[in-house]
C-alpha cells in the first residue's frame, strides 16, 4: 500500500523524468539546429560547394559553346553604384612620372589607386562573410579566422576557378514581367522555370536568376533598388543547395528577397546558402542580355581576384554559348 512518503517519492521521480525528457528534447533540438557542421565536404574543408566542380564538368560545360557569343555578367563599378550600408568606391588616377619623361625614348605613364569596399557592385560572397550567431561555414567562430589585415581562412582568392555549366532561371519570362519587390522565388517557381526552359539543374552548376530588378530599378531609383527587391526565398535556397549547385546569382544586390519572408529575420537565405551549405552568392549579375537571347544554359567562367585575405570579391563572370 502506498504511504504518503512513497507517494511523494513517486511524484518527485515523475517530475525528474519530465524534466529529463524536456532536457533531452531541447538537446535534440539544439543538435538538429547545428547539424550543418561539420561540413559534408569534410571537417577541414574551406571551399564548400566548389568541391562539386570536376574536370568532367568543365569538359561537358565547354560543349555548350555553340556560337562563341560572350556575355559579361558584371556591372561597371563607379562612385554612383548603388551600395549596401556604408560601402563606397573611389578611384584616383594620376601621372606616374609627372616631372620628366623617362629615358631617351621619353616614357610617360599613368597609374590608378582604388579605395573601395569589395562588397559593392557585382560581387561574390565568400564563406567567411555570413555566420549564424558567430558560427560560420564548417562551424568556425569569427575570432578564429578574422584578423584586421585579412582572413586567415576562407579568403576569396583561395576559391578555385569556377568553370562549369551555368543555368539561367528566367523568372521574368515565367511570370510575364519584372517581379514585384518582395516577391519570393521558391521551389515551385524554380521547377516551373526548369520545366519551361527544359534546363534541369545538376550538381556543380551555377544558377543565375533573372528577376528584372537590375534593369528596372538600378539606374532609375538607386534608393528603392537597395530598399527592397524580388529574390530567392528560404525554401528555394534549400532546394538549390540540395541539388549541389556551386553558386547562386541574381540580377539584384542580395540574391534573396528583401524584406525577408519572415520580417523578423535578416538575410536568412545568405545563412542557408553560405553558412550552412558553402554555396557562393553572386550579386548584381547582369543577366538581362542572356534572357533576351533565351540563353538558358551556357559555359560559365569565373576566376577570383587574387586579393589575399579578402572576404568578398569584385567579379565579372563570363557566360559563353
Ligand atoms: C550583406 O552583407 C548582408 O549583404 P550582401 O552580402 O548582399 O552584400
Amino acid at each position: 500500500m502506498a504511504t504518503p512518503t512513497t507517494l511523494n517519492l513517486r511524484k518527485h521521480l515523475r517530475k525528474c523524468f519530465q524534466s529529463l525528457a524536456a532536457f533531452a528534447l531541447l538537446a535534440g533540438l539544439v543538435v538538429a539546429a547545428d547539424d550543418w557542421h561539420p561540413s559534408k565536404y569534410g571537417k577541414d574543408d574551406t571551399i564548400g560547394a566548389a568541391n562539386n566542380l570536376t574536370p568532367t564538368i568543365v569538359v561537358e560545360a565547354a560543349g555548350l559553346v555553340k556560337t562563341g557569343k560572350t556575355y559579361s555578367l558584371g556591372i561597371t563599378l563607379g562612385p554612383n553604384t548603388p551600395a549596401f550600408g556604408t560601402r563606397t568606391f573611389q578611384i584616383f588616377t594620376f601621372p606616374t612620372r609627372p616631372d620628366k619623361p623617362g629615358g631617351t625614348n621619353k616614357l610617360t605613364a599613368t597609374d590608378d589607386f582604388v579605395l573601395t569596399s569589395v562588397g559593392i557592385g557585382s560581387q561574390l560572397d565568400g564563406l567567411g562573410h555570413i555566420g549564424i550567431n558567430n558560427v560560420y561555414y564548417n562551424g568556425h567562430k569569427q575570432e578564429d579566422f578574422l584578423r584586421p589585415n585579412g582572413l586567415l581562412r576562407f579568403s576569396s582568392d583561395r576559391i578555385p576557378p569556377i568553370v562549369t555549366r551555368g543555368v539561367l532561371l528566367d523568372m521574368v519570362a515565367l511570370k510575364g514581367g519584372t517581379l514585384a519587390p518582395g516577391t519570393a522565388i521558391n521551389r515551385a517557381d524554380i521547377e516551373g522555370a526548369i520545366a519551361k526552359q527544359r534546363t534541369p539543374i545538376r550538381k556543380g552548376d551555377v544558377v543565375l536568376i533573372h528577376t528584372g530588378w537590375l534593369e528596372a530599378m538600378a539606374e532609375k531609383d538607386k534608393k528603392r533598388f537597395m530598399e527592397t527587391e524580388p529574390g530567392l526565398g528560404k525554401e528555394g535556397a534549400e532546394f538549390l543547395a540540395s541539388l549541389g549547385v556551386v553558386a547562386v546569382g541574381a540580377d539584384q544586390w542580395a540574391v534573396e528577397v528583401i524584406p525577408a519572408e519572415d520580417p523578423a529575420e535578416v538575410f536568412p537565405v545568405h545563412q542557408i546558402l553560405i553558412t550552412k551549405n558553402g554555396v557562393y552568392l553572386l550579386e548584381n549579375m547582369n543577366v538581362g542580355p542572356l534572357a533576351a537571347d533565351k540563353a538558358y544554359e551556357f559555359l560559365f567562367v569565373l576566376g577570383q581576384p587574387k586579393l589575399a585575405g579578402a572576404v568578398q570579391a569584385t567579379i565579372n563572370p563570363i557566360a559563353i554559348r
